[in-house]
């Protein structure tokens, strides 16, 4: 018994040394040491043997297993080091390869225009505020001096959700309610951009959800030349010193009295061009004096207070500057249209 065992070791072991995959040692473990393997055999056949034999034969037969097991796991560590060593020859990485470009963003060109508006506002002292896209009939219109019957609130030009609710049509909710925020106790100096919704048929000039500016100064003794003054000094800003501005007279329900500003046409310098209509002039926003009744809804003394409010769209703004011919291009979101306007 004790050759059978010496012979089965050298046999197992040489099997170790020619086994060249990790699978080839294996298939060495499972016949040599498995359960149907002759060592198993052996310690099997051990109650056949006699007491003084039975303690060196089971001795040795562990000695040969276990010779064999620790053969088996070096050759292994061998063939997987070798293996990873292959592999690693074979995939190197080039580390000095230039990386893919990555994809940058940047702002919209709407949010950088509104975002210009702000800053030039900012600058002469009004503040930013936001206020709520599903308004209120009572802010978007009453309060604007809108009431039930005015036909500037036809159910054919406004999203209702329920009779009392709606998307804003303007961005003015968010002045009255500022104004009724402070209850006419102090001067209102703000402007609201934000995003506005009206039932329309969308196409070149037209969009059933666009974006708008407004302003609104409220203080004793505001006048109309301070609202000339402010956009004036906007629209030199924005559009360039070179511009001059024409007020024109307008009318909107929540002013009194109403005017419309026009900057010159920088085409032709304001001697008549396609983009001008002949005329000179390009309209940019409209505005007025806050109605007293406006002024009254809010908790504002109209013998006390006075103030201006203007409204612009910046899309028509950005169009203007840029020379962009459609408003779809805004919300399309064509990355050939939005990244012209990425600033470096
Ligand atoms: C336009 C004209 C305008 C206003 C907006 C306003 C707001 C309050 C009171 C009075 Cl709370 N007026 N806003 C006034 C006149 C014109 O917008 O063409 N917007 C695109």
């Amino acid at each position: 018994m004790k050759e059978r065992l010496q012979v089965l070791q050298e046999e197992a072991l040489a099997k170790v040394e020619e086994a060249s995959t990790v699978e080839a040692l294996q298939q060495v473990r499972v016949s040599y040491l498995g359960k149907k393997g002759p060592i198993t055999e052996v310690l099997r056949g051990m109650g056949k043997l006699s007491a003084e034999e039975r303690p060196v034969i089971g001795d040795l037969a562990n000695k040969v297993r276990e010779a064999i097991a620790t053969q088996l796991d070096e050759k292994k560590a061998t063939l997987e080091t070798k293996a990873l060593d292959e592999k690693l020859l074979t995939e190197k990485i080039d580390v000095t390869l230039p990386g893919r470009p990555v994809q940058v963003g940047g702002p919209h060109l709407l949010t950088s225009i509104v975002e210009e508006i702000e800053d030039l506002f900012i600058g002469m002292g009004f503040e930013v505020r936001e206020g709520p896209e599903v308004e209120t009939d009572y802010y978007n219109f009453e309060a604007l001096n809108l009431p039930k019957d005015h036909p500037a609130r036809d159910m054919q030009d406004s999203f209702y959700i329920t009779e009392e609710l709606l998307l804003r049509t303007h961005t003015s909710p968010v002045q009255a309610r500022t104004m009724g925020e402070y209850k006419g106790s102090k001067a209102v100096k703000m402007i609201c951009p934000g995003k506005v919704y009206r039932r329309d048929t969308d196409d070149a000039t037209h969009s059933h959800q666009f974006t708008q500016v407004e302003g609104l100064y409220v203080d004793k003794d505001v006048k109309m030349s301070d609202l000339k003054g402010v956009l004036n000094q906007f629209a030199k800003q924005f559009f360039g010193e070179e511009r001059e501005i024409r007020l024109r007279p307008s009318f909107f329900p929540f002013t009194e009295p109403s005017v419309e500003m026009d900057i010159s046409c920088k085409v032709c310098g304001g001697e008549g061009c396609s983009v001008c209509k002949n005329t000179g002039w390009i309209e940019i926003l409209g505005g007025g004096m806050v109605h007293p009744d406006v002024l009254e809804m809010a908790g504002y003394d109209p013998k006390v207070y006075s103030g201006f409010a203007f409204g612009m769209g910046p899309e028509r703004i950005a169009m203007l500057k840029y020379g962009v011919d459609d408003i779809r291009h805004f919300y399309t979101n064509d990355a050939r249209f939005l990244k012209q306007y990425h600033k470096a």
